[in-house]
């Protein structure tokens, strides 16, 4: 049975598509709670993903890509402009580094939207070849953590809450390095970090399971970014990027642990076939996106003040960029809007009464539920067009950047 969510609010019956055969309408104006939700979303746009990036095959640079902060967080604000949910934008230190981060977020500002999460990089010095705050050598170790607290500096200059924290710091071969001295040293420097944070200011430890090194990582899985979290302090959270499994791996088993011990700090979302691909979120897996934000609504993880940061880390590397982050945001929106349309009460009731296909039929009714109409109207409800893509495309701000940005250094992940 398909349902298909169609008109919200004051739907006017010129308006209303009859159902195809066979398929119920479901009506969601009896759903306020579902279109206050999915108004109220909130998505964190990666810098880095509106500059050039690639494989270590090749980078194929765009014409009209950005040359500077400043241009990044301008294209950023079009993604907003376009999809009404993605209001921040997380910045990459030292990839975004300026002069006065006051100025860049009077920019931001000005273009409607908030610089968010500071990510820190300690993983392109020379220095970092045998890790950071994981290295043997207690100088190098130094450098990284500086590095840190220097983010914490420019977090509060900008009004960020989070610093996101990944580090590629692991080693090739076994017997490289001691596995225990490593996280000892690793559990310093984030205690150093976390007596740094502000009251309001939180640290989110991204795990990722192999690459750059191969043998081990130092931050491999959620347990262990887990247990370092624990170790540091209240105001450490795990980030779950969902291309940092191993393949298979059950991603909303984890997210639901982590919500229901209060330690999920965000997502770094985007999607893959292999390995840490990067693609656009929900493209090569919907259906694992659709479980992961149905876990997030039961645990009410949605609600602002849960403190879920859910930003996008992607790299476009051979499609347009700004379409490609609208699209990417549309398909979480998506993803939520049908978790948000599972029916709790039936469910808990099949759960309850040990009805495995009942459940199951409850669960995969939202999945099928078709929610392009509910969320065209929100945006129309938003005072926005229906369709973020063509909007976007007949905007022409996609050729105008092209004209214009004609010269300078193309930004890039600088590796
Ligand atoms: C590492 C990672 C991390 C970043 C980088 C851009 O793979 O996911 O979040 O800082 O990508
Ligand atoms: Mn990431």
């Amino acid at each position: 049975m398909h349902r298909r969510a169609t008109r919200t609010i004051e739907a006017s019956e010129s308006e209303r598509t009859d159902p195809p055969d066979g398929a119920t309408e479901a009506d969601v104006t009896s759903n306020p709670a579902v279109v206050a939700a999915l108004r109220a979303q909130r998505i964190e746009l990666p810098s880095w993903a509106f500059g050039n990036s690639g494989t270590r095959f090749k980078v194929f640079a765009q014409k009209g890509v950005p040359r500077t902060p400043y241009e990044k967080v301008a294209d950023a604000a079009q993604v907003h402009r376009f999809t009404g949910v993605a209001p921040s934008v997380a910045l990459h230190i030292p990839w975004d580094r300026v002069d006065d981060y006051a100025d860049l977020a009077r920019h931001a500002t000005d273009a409607g939207v908030s610089l968010g999460t500071i990510n820190s990089n300690v993983f392109q010095d020379d220095d970092y070849m045998l890790g950071s705050v994981c290295n043997p050598n207690a100088r190098v170790r130094r450098k990284a953590l500086d590095h840190l607290l220097a983010c914490v500096d420019v977090m509060d200059v900008t009004g960020s809450r989070d610093l996101k924290l990944w580090f590629s710091d692991g080693t090739n071969y076994p017997g490289q390095d001691d596995i225990r001295n490593r996280q000892d040293r690793l559990a310093e420097a984030l205690a150093a970090v976390h007596a740094r944070l502000g009251a309001d200011q939180r640290m989110l430890l991204e795990y990722k399971l192999f690459e750059p090194s191969f043998y081990t990582m130092d931050v491999p899985d959620w347990g262990t970014s887990y247990i370092q979290c624990v170790a540091a302090g209240p105001k450490a959270k795990v980030v779950v990027d969902t291309g940092h499994h191993a393949p298979g791996t059950n991603i909303e088993f984890i997210v639901a642990s982590l919500l229901r011990t209060d330690r999920l700090g965000g997502f770094d979302f985007n999607s893959r076939f292999y390995a840490d691909d990067d693609l656009m979120v929900g493209s090569a897996d919907p259906f694992q996106l659709f479980r992961i934000m149905y876990e997030v609504v039961r645990a009410g993880g949605l609600d602002e003040g849960y403190g879920v940061a859910f930003m996008l880390d992607q790299c476009h590397n051979i499609e347009p960029k700004i379409p490609g982050q609208i699209r990417s945001v549309m398909n979480v929106q998506e993803a939520t809007a049908k978790a948000l349309l599972v029916d709790a009460e039936a469910l808990a009731k099949a759960q309850e009464g040990g009805d495995v296909l009942g459940a199951n039929a409850v669960f995969m009714d939202a999945y099928n539920t078709d929610v392009r109409p509910l969320l065209a109207d929100v945006r129309v409800d938003l005072g926005l067009d229906p369709d973020p893509m063509g909007a976007y495309a007949r905007s022409g701000y996609g050729d105008r950047i092209v004209a214009e940005r004609v010269g300078g250094q193309q930004a890039g992940w600088g590796a």
